[in-house]
């Protein structure tokens, strides 16, 4: 089960008492495994970190920044070692409920962790807003990797150099790795020097869990993710998807969602020409959907007007996936 169960079991499920274990001395002994925060600005690639770092989707992309919402986990299974990563929203100044809410979850991820990967994007000069979110994590006593991403980008890879003394700084990082969360590069190493960091301990969850987010919430995100990608300006901003109808049957998907906007000027963009830019919507989310859970999806949007709900907290406390299952 890929996704979060409705009724989770607590207990650590321990690799070292396994019979195979015992019985074969090649076995590795030691197992490791641990917490690590995915940490940076928005649209720096952290969520496109996590799902290269995991070969698998578990967390939408886009363009537009802040993206991601709501902290959540992805679970690595290596040989002798389970890393739960946590992607986190982009640091940032929140203006709204909403945003204070997005950097509670940032503030959240920097507790109780073994490790913080700090991503931040080589392609761009480094500013004042680079400096704050450093500042951050900086005096955090966990131990924490850079992460230049973006490299694929790079014409001239000279540049990493005075980047990487610019962020040694800022604050105390133990490598510096120049990575691309779009090609795979430098991952390896990532994940390397990740599980030399982490202690002995148990795996955490199960061998087919990818995360701890129920289905239902990732399938608002895939619906969310296509509106980000088809829309600009303040509507990506101004988008919540709840899920008001779920039937989950062995072939086929059906679910019922609604979109919230703020304005009936963004209802009308997402709307279209004739519903052209809801039908266009639906039809990317639905074919992603069944091709990552092989089987059919019926979906049926709504969108709907609910002024300033980001100042809300009826709907603010709505975000996330704590109140799913
Ligand atoms: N060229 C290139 N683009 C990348 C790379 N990693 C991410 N991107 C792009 O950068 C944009 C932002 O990626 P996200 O993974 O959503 O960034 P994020 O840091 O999670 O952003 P927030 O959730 O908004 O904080 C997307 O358009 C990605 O395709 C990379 O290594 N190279
Ligand atoms: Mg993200």
């Amino acid at each position: 089960m890929p996704f979060e169960d409705p009724e989770p079991t607590t207990e650590p499920v321990t690799q070292s008492e396994s019979t195979e274990q015992k019985i074969s001395p090649e076995a590795p002994q030691r197992f490791v495994s641990g917490f690590v925060s995915i940490l940076g600005r928005p649209n720096v690639g952290k969520s496109t970190l996590l799902n290269a770092l995991l070969g698998t989707k578990v967390a939408i992309v886009s363009d537009k920044p802040q993206t991601t919402r709501t902290a959540l986990q992805g679970i690595l299974n290596l040989p002798g070692a389970q890393v739960i990563f946590m992607d986190t929203p982009g640091i940032h100044k929140p203006d709204t409920l909403m945003n204070q809410r997005m950097m509670k979850e940032v503030q959240a991820a920097l507790e109780g962790r073994d490790l913080l990967l700090f991503v931040a994007d080589a392609t761009a000069p480094v500013g004042i807003r680079d400096e704050e979110a450093v500042a951050l994590i900086r005096d955090v006593s966990t131990p924490k990797l850079l992460l230049l991403n973006k490299i694929d980008q790079l014409r001239n890879k000279a540049v990493l150099l005075p980047l990487i003394d610019r962020y040694r700084q800022m604050a105390d990082f133990e490598e510096y790795i120049p990575i691309s969360a779009l090609t795979g590069d430098g991952l390896d190493r990532v994940k390397q020097e990740i599980v030399k960091r982490l202690p002995e301990g148990p795996a955490y969850f199960p061998q087919d869990q990818l995360t701890d987010q129920p289905l239902p919430f990732f399938v608002s995100e895939i619906i969310r993710e296509k509106i980000l990608h088809a829309t600009r300006h303040e509507v990506p901003h101004a988008v919540m998807v709840q899920i008001d109808q779920w039937e989950d049957k062995p072939n086929l998907l059906r679910v019922a969602a609604s979109i919230y906007v703020e304005r009936e000027g963004q209802k009308a963009i997402l709307i279209g020409a004739k519903g052209s830019m809801l039908k266009r919507i639906g039809t990317e989310a639905r074919l992603e959907l069944e091709a990552l859970l092989g089987k059919k999806v019926y979906l049926e949007l709504f969108v709907k007007v609910r002024k300033d709900w980001r100042e809300k907290p009826v709907y603010v406390n709505l975000l996330g996936w704590k109140h799913y299952g």
